[in-house]
């Protein structure tokens, strides 16, 4: 259609149809752009054949989008233990593509052969078993698609604004499909004791990374996953085999897993003593804390843009929640005075990344903009006021806070808390 209509009716047509999406908006591109009606002209590419297929054996992205990659910040404290940011600023739709996954590791990649890898089930089971890699390949498969995030994502946030870039804030956050074996079915192979109740599960990384898993999750719905996105899982993210538990924190979908011991209390491992767990202002601590609460953010606009000029933009965002689906996204573009109610785009997944968008003229002055997601369950995603207040200040995990990003007359885009 938009081939046949002159470039004149065209930009009566942009004009009718934001018109007709809302009050507020005005012509969609700007002036600028659309006032030339010049011919097309015939640019280089188009005059002589371009590369083979087979040009990048494993597709590359375009050379100009070469800023859109994971990003880490400084050093790692010791070998090997550092995270890698998804830049959510730069991506659609609900998948993370796999090369731009974050990364958590405590100890570095480990490079394993799959060939020599093996899952070790023992403990409180009747057929104590070591599975290899074809073993579990083998056993009845799912694919889901679901979010991951790190419960330390957003933490440096408890204390007032944290970094200016929502690469940064918000960037320990992907939502994949996740291809494996129900951690049920194996179990059942090797027949779980009547006392059992908990069970440890251990990656064969060098900080042999280990968290205590309730039975009830593992036969409900955790995942032994060998994939990702459609291929094997990468090393950064637990080739040959991970763990994989929707809903909870990253942490405890093990990487390299080569070990589940089942037995009937937790195994009180040190990422759920001495980390992952949440002080609270009167000294003690929560502990076991696996449900990833509701939250949500605007990735577009967001600190890592700039907008150049008064006019039409959509907000963009994405909300999730570890107890089910999102049911409702209010965005604010005044700092919280007023909401209005956000398009979800589906679809809407059980524990994934839900896409919300609004339609939004900004006038040019300086404003704030906010989301706050509602789960099927009601939960509403609190304020950094409401957290603090039931938490305090000595956490770093589970931060889910409203953000608020502020935009200046002059289009730079920063982090506050109001
Ligand atoms: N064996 C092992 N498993 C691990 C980790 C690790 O360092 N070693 N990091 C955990 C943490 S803290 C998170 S948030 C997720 C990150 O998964 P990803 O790197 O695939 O994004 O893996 C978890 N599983
Ligand atoms: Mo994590």
């Amino acid at each position: 259609m938009s081939r046949s209509v002159p470039p004149s009716s065209r930009r009566q047509f942009l004009r009718a149809g934001t018109a007709l999406a809302g009050a507020a908006l005005a012509p969609a591109v700007s002036a600028a752009t659309a006032g030339q009606a010049q011919p097309l002209e015939v640019a280089p590419w188009s005059k002589t054949p371009g590369e083979p297929a087979l040009w990048h054996p494993y597709g590359q992205p375009s050379a100009y989008e070469k800023n859109v990659v994971r990003r880490t910040r400084g050093n790692a404290p010791f070998p090997g233990a550092n995270s890698s940011m998804t830049p959510l600023q730069d991506l659609f739709g609900i998948i993370t593509p796999t090369g731009l996954v974050f990364e958590r590791h405590h100890a570095g990649i480990p490079l394993i052969d799959p060939g020599q890898h093996r899952l070790a089930v023992h403990g409180l089971v009747a057929r104590p078993t070591l599975f290899t890699m074809d073993d579990l390949v083998r056993l009845p498969s799912v694919s889901r698609i679901h979010v991951l995030e790190c419960s330390g994502n957003t933490g440096r946030e408890w204390k007032g604004p944290g970094t200016a870039s929502l690469q940064f804030s918000h960037g320990l956050l992907s939502c994949c499909e996740w291809t494996g074996v129900p951690l049920s079915v194996v179990l059942e192979e090797v027949g779980v004791d009547p006392q059992a109740s908990w069970i440890l599960a251990e990656g064969a990384d060098a900080a042999g990374m280990s968290r205590s898993i309730p039975i009830s999750k593992a036969l409900d719905d955790a995942l032994l996953v060998y994939a990702q996105n459609g291929e094997r899982l990468r090393p950064e993210h637990g080739y040959p085999l991970r763990l994989f538990l929707p809903g909870f924190e990253g942490n405890m979908s093990v990487k390299w897993l080569r070990r589940l011991k089942l037995g009937s209390a937790p195994f009180m491992s040190r990422e759920e003593t001495s980390k992952y767990t949440d002080s609270l202002p009167d000294g003690t601590a929560r502990q076991f804390t696996f449900l990833m609460e509701t939250k949500s953010v605007i990735t577009f606009p967001a600190p890592d843009h700039r907008l150049r000029e008064a006019g039409f933009y959509q907000i963009s965002g994405l909300a999730w929640t570890g107890r089910g689906r999102i049911k409702r996204v209010d965005v604010s573009t005044d700092g919280g005075r007023n909401w209005s109610t956000a398009a979800l785009q589906e679809p809407v997944l059980d524990r994934a990344l839900t896409r919300f968008t609004l339609p939004w003229r900004w006038d040019g002055a300086p404003t704030v903009l906010q989301s706050r997601a509602i789960d099927e369950s009601g939960y509403v995603q609190p304020t950094g006021r409401q957290l603090v207040d039931a938490r305090g200040l000595e956490s770093n995990y589970h931060f889910n806070a409203i953000q608020s990003w502020k935009v200046a007359a002059d289009g730079v885009i920063t982090n506050v808390q109001v």
